[in-house]
């Protein structure tokens, strides 16, 4: 019944489709915002919380602050329908995603308990410019929304998600970008998560890769298998000074998407280059291809680290997992839309992606069906997974945006 989101600047399941393009009989609506605030109507203060509980901002440049942050999403953020893995957002991995290019620090939102001090829940957005077909909006994206196990259910998220909406709405920004594994209403978008087994062993240990009937243990590590070497002539890592030329080359690449990031230098710098202080882990790996005689940069590709933890295992803590970030390519392209082609070269570039990926000891490499993956999922040996990813638009009205498996259905 989304008795919260029916209140909320967002399309309703069942209107009629944005911009006339659904197969809906009702009269379309335009594609743009659904609310038009002004400044003034924006309140200045919070609202209160239940006794017992306050607001406070989340300096996560203190690492006492931080590490209060890891241990609220490390025990309480998403875990899997049958609760076996639970994501594990390293300290890297969080001040890389929260603390973007323009971050604030007023939009590390957290909830404390007045007596213990516990942080019991928080919610986070960053600022981004977000292309929807051709309009670009200067939105935000809203993540690590969670509330402490022992406090749910009690409508507090509504009250979280309608702070960081204030916080936003202060700025100036009244758009904004999530993803959720639930049905809101109403998806713009949704994806599958693909999975592919770099140490099938392991992944069958701790219950994430099922032994298919008919199939023994040692024929699926056979499957997996992966070589030692990349084969991509002038693939090395990415370094500082390719900065321009991916930001060309990505941004050129992006063009294809219905909805993409636009991404200035610094957020290329911020998202792509590795730039770890000593004793903290990798979090993105990012790869170019460079021609021996052009010195150009013709391809790139990354992916960043995240793990999972295995819920209640005897002897495995953690999964290594890869998921596959951004990658661009014009390589032997005669159109952007050259889908052979570029069939060719996804399956080159995502082949020496595992490759590397296992080299970092990484356990699987996650992609979700999303941009052109669906053109090597299949060859690379991915498999769907369970997890659905819905994208959501908050206060915008758009037509439905195909994911890449449909829009590889058209070929
Ligand atoms: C969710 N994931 O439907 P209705 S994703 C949004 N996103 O409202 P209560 C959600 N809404 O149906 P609980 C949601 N999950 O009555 C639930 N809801 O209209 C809605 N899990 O609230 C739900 N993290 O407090 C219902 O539920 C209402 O105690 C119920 O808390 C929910 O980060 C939650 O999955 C998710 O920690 C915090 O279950 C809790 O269950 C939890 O009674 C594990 O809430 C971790 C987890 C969510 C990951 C994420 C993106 C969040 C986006 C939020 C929306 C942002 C909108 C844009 C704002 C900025 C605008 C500008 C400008
Ligand atoms: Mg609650």
């Amino acid at each position: 019944s989304y008795k919260f989101w029916q209140t909320q600047p967002v399309p309703k399941f069942g209107e009629a489709e944005a911009g006339g393009k659904g197969s809906s009989k009702k009269p379309a609506l335009p594609e743009g915002p659904i609310q038009n605030l002004a400044l003034e109507e924006v309140p200045s203060e919070p609202a209160p919380l239940v006794e017992g509980f306050e607001w406070v901002t989340v300096d996560l440049t203190d690492d006492v602050q931080l590490q209060e942050v890891f241990d609220l999403l490390s025990g309480h953020f998403v875990e899997d329908g049958e609760a076996m893995f639970r994501f594990r957002y390293s300290k890297s991995i969080l001040k890389w995603a929260m603390m973007s290019p323009g971050w604030k620090k007023e939009w590390h939102v957290g909830v404390r308990a007045t007596q213990s001090r516990k942080l019991v829940a928080f919610i986070s957005a960053i600022p981004l410019q977000l292309r929807i077909r051709d309009k670009v909006l200067n939105a935000s994206e809203v993540n690590f929304l969670v509330i402490h196990k022992k406090l749910r259910s009690k409508r507090l998220a509504p009250i979280l998600i309608k702070e960081i909406t204030r916080l936003c709405n202060r700025e100036g920004v009244w758009q904004a970008l999530y993803t959720a594994g639930v049905v809101l209403p109403k998806p713009v978008s949704t994806s599958r998560y693909y999975h592919r087994s770099i140490d099938w062993q392991k992944l069958y240990e701790v219950g994430f890769s099922p032994l298919p009937p008919n199939s023994k243990p040692q024929f699926q590590v056979r499957k997996y298998a992966l070589p030692d070497r990349t084969k991509t002539k002038g693939l090395r890592e990415m370094v500082a000074g390719d900065l321009d030329a991916v930001q060309d080359l990505l941004s050129r690449y992006l063009q294809r998407y219905d909805m993409a990031m636009e991404f200035t230098r610094e957020e290329v710098d911020h998202w792509l280059l590795d730039k770890r202080m000593p004793g903290d882990e990798q979090v993105v790996y990012t790869y170019v291809v460079e021609d021996d005689k052009t010195k150009k940069i013709t391809d790139m590709f990354s992916f960043y680290c995240l793990d999972s933890s295995v819920i209640n295992h005897p002897r495995h803590n953690v999964i290594r997992a890869a998921y596959l970030f951004y990658y661009a390519t014009e390589t032997g392209l005669t159109t952007p839309f050259d889908k052979p082609a570029l069939k060719t070269r996804l399956d080159e570039l995502m082949s020496d992606a595992l490759i590397l990926a296992k080299r970092h000891r990484f356990d699987v490499f996650n992609a979700l069906s999303i941009m052109d993956n669906a053109l090597f999922l299949e060859q690379q040996k991915y498999g769907p997974g369970d997890g659905q990813l819905h994208y959501y638009l908050f206060n915008y009205r758009a037509a439905h945006i195909a994911g890449g498996v449909d829009r590889n259905n058209q070929l």
